[in-house]
């Protein structure tokens, strides 16, 4: 019998009010069950948002500096539990062990760069135009935090929200992505033990209804969500109503371009890495690959060899390269944008099927893709397919490379490789994209740099970095007069 799993609130271990689960299957065998988890919904959200204004009015309270030794103990507990965390996160997500490793380090990361802002926290302090009069402004914490994550970084994504908006004063409530409850489970068993108040930290497991509940409930001011364009719409039309603070972290379509000039050798480490590693379930994926005309036979010729030769297979096996889809549907998904309707004449060079090997018969497999002669403007050249799937799409120049780029309405990550240094620099005034790498893929972004896009991708607000600290505190402004007189700004200093 599988484990049962429970939601945490009001500072306890406590069950549905449903008394509904769901299961949590391991995607690469779906025999291994994980455990059950509670399928949530609006009484819990309502309890949970009980205790986390308990929780708000003490930790709002406590110095910054406190609540960053905090964060440092949860980032001493990740370090030391590391593989554990990093094998129970394949087992529940798929992607291989090194990459889990690296999701956890993100949390890290994130936990001490929080840790040490506690310290900072800038305000600003600036003359005012009074005489004995002191202007200054200061952060502030909001109130609740509702923080809906998706299933491709268990942990990091989690500890992005979590750990700034911690750090910041707030309370908070998670409601992590069902396909991996584990993972959440466990950064809040460690949030726990490193001493966090127990009000302060919600952990509310489930679907729709759940995430539902959570945006729409009044005491919750502040949302930040990661995950598809369509539900970003549909939270920012009730936090539009509701006037809510809302970070929207959505859907990609991102590029990589590689000129004539290319180290093409780098190039197709950084094509394997950006389109396939995570099984191309990032949102940072590299899912478009613009090709100069005059490498594109040589270069597509290697990237085909080495995609056929990648290694499928459960995560937490050494050989493995590219682990599972993480669900039935989203292979589905993948599977439909290589019908032929859809394909439009482009034509599928490596891949284009599921698996046949005994490894991978009890999981959601599919192996790397690559469909050459991909249409500009064409729907594998513009949807966001969050798989296994690299369109190619051949260019003459520089400039069509970058039209290409910016014809999609996402616009989070790019990427250019040459060897021409005035065109890299060309590139990161040109491409319209939030980050922008060169000689380098378009995932790997790092924890202490700003991480979001423009255009269809987010609303405006990044995660991590110094501006996250913005999205979860509130500016007050601070004026002192000390001059014991009645003094008019904009009045008497001007006054003639
Ligand atoms: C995501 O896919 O939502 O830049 C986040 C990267 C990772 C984060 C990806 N550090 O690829």
């Amino acid at each position: 019998m599988a484990k049962t799993f429970k939601n945490f609130i009001g500072g306890k271990w406590v069950a549905p009010v449903s008394g509904r689960y769901f299961q949590n299957r391991n995607p690469a065998d779906t025999r291994d069950v994980i455990g059950r988890f509670p399928d949530s919904g609006a009484a819990d959200i309502a309890a949970a948002v009980k205790s986390a204004q308990a929780g708000f009015e003490l930790w709002s309270r406590t110095p910054a500096p406190l609540r960053g030794d905090v964060l440092r103990r949860v980032g001493d507990i990740l370090v030391a539990r590391k593989e554990e965390i990093a094998d129970a996160m394949t087992r529940e997500m798929g992607k291989v062990l090194a990459e889990t490793r690296g999701d956890v380090q993100e949390g890290i990361d994130t936990a001490y760069y929080a840790a040490t802002e506690g310290r900072r926290l800038f305000g600003r302090t600036v003359p005012s135009e009074l005489r004995r009069k002191w202007a200054m402004s200061v952060r502030r914490p909001i109130g609740i935090a509702g923080l809906i994550t998706p299933f491709n970084f268990p942990m990091a994504i989690p500890t992005w929200k979590a750990f700034p908006a911690l750090l910041s004063g707030n309370s908070v409530i998670l409601k992590p992505s069902e396909d991996v409850p584990h993972t959440a489970h466990l950064l809040v068993e460690i949030l726990l033990e490193a001493g966090l108040p127990e009000q302060v930290i919600q952990l509310v497991h489930g679907g729709e209804a759940a995430g539902r509940a959570l945006v729409s409930h009044p005491r919750v001011p502040v949302i930040s969500f990661t995950g598809s364009s369509s539900t970003g719409s549909a939270i920012g039309e009730v936090c539009g109503r509701m006037h809510k603070r809302l970070s929207l972290e959505m859907g990609g379509k991102n590029a990589m371009i590689v000129m004539d000039d290319a180290d093409l050798s780098l190039a197709l480490d950084g094509a394997l890495w950006g389109a396939f590693g995570t099984t191309g379930q990032r949102c940072t994926a590299t899912s478009r690959l613009i090709v100069h005309r005059k490498v594109h036979d040589r270069f597509v010729a290697r990237l085909v060899d080495a995609a056929e030769r990648l290694v499928l297979g459960d995560g937490r096996e050494s050989r493995t390269q590219v682990g599972p889809l993480i669900h039935a549907a989203a292979r589905d998904k993948v599977e439909g944008y290589l019908d032929p309707a859809v394909l439009q004449g482009a034509s599928v060079v490596s891949g284009g099927s599921r698996p046949r090997s005994a490894r991978t018969a009890n999981g959601f497999f599919y192996r790397p893709t690559v469909i050459d002669g991909v249409k500009p403007g064409s729907r594998l050249a513009t949807e966001e397919i969050f798989g296994p799937v690299l369109s190619v799409i051949r260019v003459g120049s520089y400039e069509q490379a970058v039209r290409v780029n910016n014809e999609v309405q996402y616009g989070l990550s790019s990427s250019i490789y040459t060897g021409n240094v005035n065109l890299a620099f060309r590139a990161l005034e040109d491409l319209q994209n939030g980050i922008t790498y060169v000689n380098a893929p378009t995932i790997g972004a790092e924890a202490h740099l700003p991480f979001g896009g423009v255009k269809q991708t987010g609303n405006g607000h990044r995660e991590g970095g110094w501006e996250v600290f913005d999205f979860y505190s509130e500016t007050k402004v601070c004026y002192v007069d000390f001059s014991g007189a009645l003094q008019r700004a904009q009045i008497d200093t001007y006054d003639v």
